[in-house]
């Protein structure tokens, strides 16, 4: 009488049992080989109302740059640059890069928000090499759009906070300028920068279109960047 009450027990727990099993065990090979229409997610920096903003510890960091955690920073970090200065020429050892994606074509001015350590006297650690590949950036010279066609000085000044400023000191010819960037298509683009000074700090780029200077200022003080994932 005990085992035939017992009986419809055993069978349940048997059944569980093997379901489990087979749960952990049972390999599902994937259904249909990854082809461009369905790879897994890849997020993209964007601009949104006018204001396309790079978190400076997105870049692909190379050579002696290394990111610091500092509740001053937007997003929390910024990147330093604690190798030897190189003022003459771009070192390529230390040359960063960043992707993002423009959705139509666009011309942007290019500032950042920067700071210098707080024991840096005058323009020391308050610079780098700037380069759009494909010759994208653009100067202005005597008034006139001046292509630019390699790595190019940028630089600005700030100490204790996070500073919005940026300009181009070209040596030949020698000039100073704002910076612009033009982007000739909707596509995936590169900013690349290659270390100038020592302990110089980078937090983010602000590129920003259909505003001036001032509100692009005000505007990204508190923002960070803008993402968008296929
Ligand atoms: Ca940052």
């Amino acid at each position: 009488m005990k085992k035939i009450i017992l009986l419809p027990f055993a069978i349940i727990l048997l059944f569980i049992s093997c379901t489990n099993d087979e749960s952990d065990d049972i390999f599902i090979p994937p259904t249909e080989p990854i082809t461009e229409d369905n790879i897994p997610n890849e997020c993209h920096i964007i601009e949104k109302d006018g204001l396309l903003i790079i978190e400076a510890e997105n870049f692909n960091l190379k050579g002696n740059w290394r990111t610091i955690e500092d509740d001053k920073a937007s997003g929390g970090k910024y990147i330093e640059y604690y190798g030897a200065n190189s003022y003459n020429t771009p070192n390529l050892a230390h040359e960063i890069s960043v992707s993002f994606k423009i959705d139509k074509a666009s011309n942007y001015l290019v500032r950042w928000y920067m700071r210098q350590p707080d024991e840096s006297e005058g323009d020391l650690a308050n610079d780098v090499w700037i380069y759009f590949p494909e010759n994208l950036g653009q100067a202005y010279i005597n008034n006139s759009p001046y292509i630019l066609e390699h790595y190019e000085k940028f630089v600005s000044r700030g100490q204790g906070e996070f500073t919005y400023g940026g300009a181009l000191d070209i040596h030949e010819p020698k000039s100073s300028s704002w910076m612009r960037v033009n982007f000739p298509a909707a596509g995936e683009y590169t900013l690349k920068i290659c270390a100038r000074s020592q302990f110089f700090q980078l937090d983010k780029m602000v590129f920003s279109i259909g505003m001036t200077d001032v509100e692009a200022q005000e505007a990204s003080k508190n923002l960070t960047e803008t993402t968008t994932c296929d």
